[in-house]
């Protein structure tokens, strides 16, 4: 059989400008390049910038996960300084990462995932929940992200581009009656969640530890009727479940810290087993990207973005993420694994790392966050500070490292005489879709997509589960 060539481009015009080209062989992917393939410069605009200047630009690199950009610039301008933020400061950021992952997760189900479920022929119960903009689930999600809106309105004034978060801390302190109004928006949206997304009480869905307990809380009408009892009824019967598998080599820097060094979620690599993540192991490639090539990768303090577009061999504006050398997923099933979290865990060990077990990780990952949200609220302490002044940024170096929605983000600055020297950025789907490196290793969906069926090249619906499941955005990846 010949080798057939398909390109998709765009591939959502949700999350910024992504290329596919996959080369089919016998009804099957066997070999796959992933672009990105617009270049907007936030790195290079950076250098000679006052350093707190970063943390006005970089929430723009992207509308999704803005907040985490400015977490990720704080933290970095923290360590450079030896700022703290006193503890309610950890907690009013938890809740505000926490929702801008939550809405993340469900909007990308929603707006991204379920529409393509919608068009799977001759399902009309998947049509009319699902297909935009009349689908019953749809439209009500849409409409029910207002109550955690209203949740962050109070915790960052605005969102997106909110500057709330500050080396220091947070510049919104919240009050004991916004405390109260939190709690009442956010039982709202758990109530939405609880009986349109899950069919059952927040709790029934965390008590799920197992592959095994997922069939028995399958048996419940009300679940089975939920959205993610549907999901789960589609993905075993369209094969989700047997698609978008790599060699899972996972990365997370550990979710949601507090104030005493722990974390909601642990850091870690994990490459078969779990190690001790070390920030000295990262690297960016330029091999097959539109950059100067650097013969080794180089670490992000010392990282380069000099555009090259005239070097034919290159395919991506995306550059090649590597720990020790080697490619990693990030995101909520990287998150959970790294974790120990039982459900994912079992869900690896029958299905792999497959397109079903990356998105049941994103919506399982979605309940942890929201029963987690409402003990943050209980533990803001009125009346305390939110924010110790810190001093300015003129000296030196630091790295900010933040669990994203889509997984780890670092930003790492270097700082002479007040201003910006350098200034590099890692996101989490700068990993997820990272193009071939020096030693011509493609990134984790290039692997995922190797295999994948393609049995008509007019409908390649695997492709666009396997993409899909890896919720890519190629706003942050390229910035
Ligand atoms: Ni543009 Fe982002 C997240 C970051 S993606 S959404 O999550 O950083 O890589």
């Amino acid at each position: 059989m010949p080798v057939k060539t398909i390109e998709f481009s765009p591939f959502t015009r949700l999350e910024g400008d992504l290329r596919v080209t996959v080369e089919i062989e016998d009804g099957h992917v066997t070999r796959s390049f992933a672009s990105g393939t617009l270049f907007r410069g936030f790195e290079s605009m950076l250098k000679g910038r006052d350093p707190l200047d970063a943390l006005v630009i970089t929430c723009r690199v992207c509308g999704q996960c803005g907040l985490t950009h400015s977490a990720a610039s704080a933290s970095a301008m923290r360590a450079l300084t030896g700022a703290s933020m006193p503890p309610n400061a950890f907690r009013a950021s938890n809740v505000m990462l926490a929702i801008e992952a939550i809405i993340s997760h469900l909007t990308h189900f929603y707006l991204s995932l379920a529409p393509e479920l919608s068009e799977i022929p001759g399902d009309s119960e998947a049509r009319q929940r699902f297909r935009p903009p009349a689908g019953r689930s749809f439209a009500r999600a849409l409409r029910e992200r207002e109550e955690l809106l209203g949740v962050l309105g109070l915790f960052a004034g605005k969102w997106p581009n909110s500057l709330a978060i500050q080396p220091g801390g947070t510049t919104r302190p919240v009050d004991a009656s916004e405390i109260r109004r939190s709690h009442g928006l956010l039982g709202e949206y758990v109530s939405f969640v609880e009986q349109q997304v899950i069919g059952c009480r927040l709790e029934e869905w965390l008590a799920v530890r197992s592959a095994a307990d997922l069939e028995a809380w399958m048996e419940v009408d009300s679940h089975r009727m939920s959205d993610v009892g549907v999901f789960v009824r589609l993905s075993r019967a369209h094969g989700l479940d047997g698609i978008g598998t790599w060699q899972a080599r996972f990365i997370s820097s550990g979710g949601w810290p507090d104030c005493e060094g722990g974390a909601l979620t642990a850091p870690g690599f994990y490459d078969g087993n779990p190690a001790e993540l070390d920030q000295a192991q990262i690297s960016e490639q330029t091999a097959w990207s539109w950059y100067e090539q650097k013969e080794a990768g180089l670490h992000p303090f010392d990282g380069e973005t000099i555009p090259a577009p005239e070097r034919a061999e290159a395919y991506s504006w995306a550059k090649a993420p590597r720990y020790a050398g080697q490619p990693a997923e990030a995101g909520p099933l990287a998150r959970l694994v790294i974790d120990g979290d039982r459900l994912v865990a079992d869900l690896m060990l029958k299905h792999g790392p497959s397109a079903f077990v990356r998105e049941m990780a994103r919506l399982h990952e979605t309940m942890r966050l929201l029963k987690r949200l409402g003990a943050w609220l209980d533990e803001v302490e009125p009346g305390e500070p939110f924010f110790t002044a810190s001093p300015r940024p003129m000296q030196g170096s630091g790295m900010g490292l933040v669990e994203a929605p889509r997984g780890i983000l670092g930003h790492w600055i270097r700082v002479a005489d007040g201003k910006i020297q350098n200034y590099q950025i890692i996101t989490p789907t700068g990993w997820n879709l990272s193009p071939r490196d020096s030693g011509n290793r493609s990134g984790p969906l290039e692997e995922a997509l190797v295999g994948a069926p393609i049995p008509d090249a007019e409908r390649p619906v695997a492709l666009s589960y396997i993409v899909k499941s890896f919720d890519p955005c190629l706003y942050c990846t390229v910035h």
